[in-house]
């Protein structure tokens, strides 16, 4: 019973970390890489119904993969709830968390991540039903709204910041699953939904009558959604950040998943660079990868403006904007560290 008892007082966090250097090794000797993904956002990793993954981090996944095997299908995606996503990372179950998840200073501490390399900015939002609250424009409108709000996100303190900090009342709903917050929304259980705003356009499109539902304008938060590793495995955090980094170069460099071949014999001496083209080019080897790593990711996944249109953007059925997205030489913060 003693022993049951100091078991229970060592923080869960402790069992979970394994020794975790040689990720990469290992993923090259399993074949595949291991990808912690959502149970279904669409626009950043969802299903189809032939199970077929798609969506932002999906693609992020796919790059890592198509960097080390030259092959964007050897990925095994893990569907977790936003509570189960943690354990998942920190007990090997995954090797890269890919889950809309913020960048935060406790999870990069006390939860034992590392997080560099941001594949999307955002910011937590609310939705209504106009028909329900047609007088409502603005947040600031919500005092004794029932809102639903989902366990194990950042999501839960925000809101909880926000209502208070206005001298607002409210009712917080708060569910394990999005698709139960989809649910219990969609049939009236709440006033309110509040989580990440792309993830809101996402959760619209699958309402009974996506037009009755309106974004309100306040972002209440910052989210900077990106990939969490392991802490203690400097390798494959490096692997992961520059996959991510070599999609935004691309982007920069305007080398496409049409272009890619044509860049590596004509292009200029760095793109030729960023491709593994010129003599004695270093940097795939330094990451423990093909010399052909970025052109491998450009021409099987695509550069990040382009995977962004086609996962949110205006080639996807959710038609975000790019925003803040943007890369840094248009206005927006997505900038890569030189790749040289
Ligand atoms: N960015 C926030 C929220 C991320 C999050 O978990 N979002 C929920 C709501 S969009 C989600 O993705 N759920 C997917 C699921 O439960 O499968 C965080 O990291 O805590």
């Amino acid at each position: 019973m003693k022993l049951l008892k100091l078991l229970l007082t060592i923080p869960l966090t402790a069992f979970a970390m394994p020794v975790v250097a040689g990720t990469l090794e290992n993923v090259k000797a399993a074949g595949f890489v291991k990808c912690g993904v959502s149970t279904g956002v669409p626009g950043f990793s969802a299903p189809d119904e032939k199970g077929e993954w798609s969506g932002l981090d999906v693609d992020l996944c796919r790059a890592v993969a198509a960097a080390i095997f030259d092959d964007p299908k050897a990925v095994k995606f893990a569907p977790l709830s936003a509570k189960e996503r943690f354990t998942a990372i920190q007990s090997g179950e995954v090797d890269i968390l890919q889950y809309n998840t913020t960048w935060s200073l406790g999870r990069d501490t006390a939860l034992g991540l590392n997080f560099r390399a941001v594949n999307y900015y955002d910011g937590q939002g609310f939705m209504i039903n106009s028909r329900k609250l047609p007088a409502v424009k603005s947040a600031r409108q919500l005092t004794g709204a029932s809102v639903c709000v989902q366990t194990g996100t950042t999501s839960e303190l925000n809101v909880a910041d926000y209502f208070k900090a206005n001298g607002m009342e409210y009712n917080p709903v708060v569910f394990e699953k999005l698709e139960e917050i989809r649910s219990a929304y969609d049939a009236g259980r709440c006033d309110v939904v509040t989580i990440d705003q792309s993830a809101l356009y996402s959760v619209r499109l699958t309402l009974a009558n996506p037009a009755e539902h309106i974004v309100l304008p306040e972002v209440i938060s910052k989210e900077p959604l990106g990939s969490a590793v392991r802490q203690g495995d400097d390798k494959w955090f490096d692997v992961v950040n520059w996959a991510h980094y070599a999609m935004v170069t691309a982007e920069e460099l305007g080398i496409t998943q049409a272009n890619v071949g044509d860049m590596k014999v004509n292009g200029s001496p760095e793109v030729k660079r960023v491709l593994g083209q010129e003599a004695g080019s270093q940097l795939g080897a330094d990451l423990g990868l093909d010399r052909d790593w970025v052109a491998r990711i450009v021409s099987h996944v695509g550069n990040y403006g382009e995977v962004f249109e086609r996962d949110l953007g205006a080639g996807s059925p959710l038609k975000i904007a790019r925003g803040i997205n943007a890369l840094w030489v248009n206005g927006g913060l997505q900038y890569a560290p030189p790749l040289r």
